[in-house]
């Protein structure tokens, strides 16, 4: 009977863990949704969404009018059309955010695929937020073409213009028109942040900072455009 007991617990707790809604439609080959981990070092899978419903509901944009749902030869993708959104930042940030509903997180690993979609420049930029309380008060990271205070690094938001916390970067991040794979790894308790692009074995960022020990997570730009695609999220979640 515990045996039972057991299977049931895990099947509850798995329903609770993958909306079934993110994995009813048919995913692509290698598509990492259709059998998703449903744990990353530790933590269990809270938000997925790999778009394939055609519609984005489970997300929050500052500018509404900036996000759309596109098929991409067959696949769906989560697309930022603004290169700057309607959206006013209070401090000097990002223009661009699209923020994951109703999922707060402590400890977490962010898992996403994403593209660059405009024209070649120093500043070419994708950006993932993280820790976010308002839109005064977050985290993000800034992937950009070449590396300088203000670009390719670890930016904390706290009702200031935004501040580079990373202590390790790269020269750049090597935009071209393809997929890329990019990964965040936050442990509250040291204040780590690890960011990985493409090779997952070898972080490409690290920042130190307890700040802010929870928030929302997300997708957007400084001031470019771009696509999202097989959001994961595993992570501890706190309720706000
Ligand atoms: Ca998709």
């Amino acid at each position: 009977m515990p045996v039972v007991r057991l299977s049931l617990m895990l099947v509850a707790g798995l329903a609770v863990l993958v909306p079934s809604a993110a994995f009813a439609q048919k995913a692509g080959p290698g598509d990492p949704l259709k059998y998703p981990a449903l744990s990353m070092k530790g933590l269990p899978l809270v938000f997925s969404d790999n778009f394939e419903s055609g519609a984005a509901e489970r997300w929050e944009p500052t500018d509404a009018t900036a996000w759309s749902v596109l098929n991409q030869g067959g696949n769906h993708v989560l697309n930022l059309n603004k290169k700057r959104s309607d959206f006013e930042p209070p401090v000097r940030s990002p223009y661009n955010r699209n923020l994951v509903k109703d999922v707060t997180v402590s400890d977490f690993v962010l898992d996403i695929n994403l593209q660059s979609t405009h024209e070649d420049y120093g500043h070419r930029d994708l950006c993932m937020f993280f820790g976010y309380q308002d839109d005064a008060h977050l985290y993000y990271v800034h992937l950009g073409k070449k590396a300088d205070p203000h670009a390719n690094q670890i930016f904390i938001v706290n009702d200031a213009d935004r501040k580079m916390i990373s202590l390790e970067s790269t020269p750049g991040t090597d935009w071209d028109d393809n997929w890329h794979h990019a990964r965040i790894v936050r442990d509250t308790a040291t204040g780590s942040i690890e960011v990985f692009f493409d090779n997952m074995d070898k972080p490409v960022m690290k920042a130190k900072d307890e700040t802010f020990t929870w928030g929302r997570v997300g997708v957007g730009s400084f001031d470019d455009t771009g696509s999202f695609d097989n959001i994961m999220l595993f992570g501890s979640v706190v309720e706000k």
